[in-house]
């Protein structure tokens, strides 16, 4: 099999009609948080656990294409001692690995966020491949102020992005590149587009310069909202909208599949809203699908808490979550599918 083909059925397999990805790739410090939350200690064996109960939750497979897994998720098993790429192989779900090594402070460039990482990559990218990881991510956050992002912090940024998807497609793995507009602060709705506008047409260009192929990578971007703290809230379609408009002026036709991330939104938000996308645009030239944590995740630990006992109802509860985004990835879901109890 040539790379080619290797990216390109890779794609196939994750970019399929109703079905998105389950970002589960949180590093040490933010697996710790979200267990500290239900109050559990973040112990290895604890983290073991939690990952196997996403991966085995029976039925997911017809909503998940893929799972974005965190580093040493790639030696765990589950309790059968099955390792933790195989159990999503053996039902047909594409294992992925988050690469970047976290974010800190640019340089001289005060406000502006940078993701460290590129330093041995393509030799990791080996390893993780021979563990069974077919695709690859890596995010950059951008916070918005009244100065922030900088045309510096845009264009470096870009460039990380796209020099971190040239070492995956060389190296046979499909990167997803994500570009995270930060939800926090008072900013418009339109501050907002205008942010992501900028963002966006900089890593394209990025893209392009560094040779990447739009038809072998997915896009995971943030939607167009006002900032959490802004006065006024804006409406699933007005939040679509905005986000398509920007969409049509920066993102190739050729890109299969923009899979969105759920950046701190309630879990029914992020249906509501990835629902209104598909509804506005049913015939996008871009698959419209989901790569949710959170929004995914959140229902789950609070079933869980840490309970053998609780296993089924969180399985349950990440089921719900994946059908009903499924059905928001067609423009088919309704609220009053929130209230129901069927699981199919
Ligand atoms: C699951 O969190 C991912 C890794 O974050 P850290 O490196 O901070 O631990 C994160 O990249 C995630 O995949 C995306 O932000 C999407 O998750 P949300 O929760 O925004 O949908």
């Amino acid at each position: 099999m040539t790379v080619t083909d290797e990216l390109q059925a890779t794609i196939e397999q994750m970019v399929q009609p109703g079905k998105g990805i389950l970002a589960a790739d949180e590093s040490l410090p933010t697996i710790t948080k979200r267990f500290a939350a239900i109050t559990i200690e973040a112990t290895k064996d604890n983290r073991r656990a939690y990952r196997a109960l996403l991966f085995t939750a029976p039925g997911i497979e017809e909503y998940i294409s893929g799972v974005i897994a965190f580093e040493e998720t790639l030696t765990q098993s589950s309790a059968d001692g099955t390792p933790l790429p195989e159990v999503l192989a053996q039902r047909g779900i594409v294992t992925g690995v988050n690469v970047d090594k976290g974010k800190g402070p640019l340089a001289l460039s005060p406000g502006d966020i940078i993701t460290y990482g590129l330093d041995g990559l393509a030799e990791r990218m080996q390893q993780y491949k021979s563990q069974g990881a077919r695709f690859a991510k890596w995010r950059e956050v951008y916070a918005i102020t009244e100065r922030n992002p900088t045309v510096l912090g845009i264009t470096a940024n870009a460039e990380m992005l796209a020099r971190y998807a040239a070492v995956c497609q060389e190296q046979g793995i499909v990167p997803i590149v994500e570009a995270e507009v930060l939800i926090d602060g008072d900013h418009s709705l339109a501050r907002c587009a205008e942010v992501t506008e900028a963002v966006q047409q900089e890593i394209f260009h990025a893209l392009h310069r560094h040779h990447v192929v739009l038809e072998h990578m997915i896009f995971k971007p943030n939607m167009v909202m006002p900032g959490k703290e802004h006065p006024v809230r804006a409406s699933a379609a007005e939040i679509a909208a905005a986000t398509l408009q920007v969409f049509r002026r920066t993102i190739p036709a050729a890109v299969p599949s923009i899979n969105f991330l759920s950046g701190g939104l309630s879990p029914e938000e992020a249906t509501a809203n990835l629902n209104a996308m598909n509804a506005a645009l049913p015939d996008a030239h871009w698959a419209l699908s989901f790569s949710y944590g959170r929004a995914l995740q959140q229902p789950v630990l609070q079933a869980w808490r840490g309970q053998a006992d609780n296993v089924v109802d969180a399985q349950r509860a990440l089921l719900k979550r994946a059908r009903l985004n499924g059905a928001a990835s067609r423009g088919e879901y309704q609220a009053n599918d929130e209230s129901m109890n069927s699981l199919s």
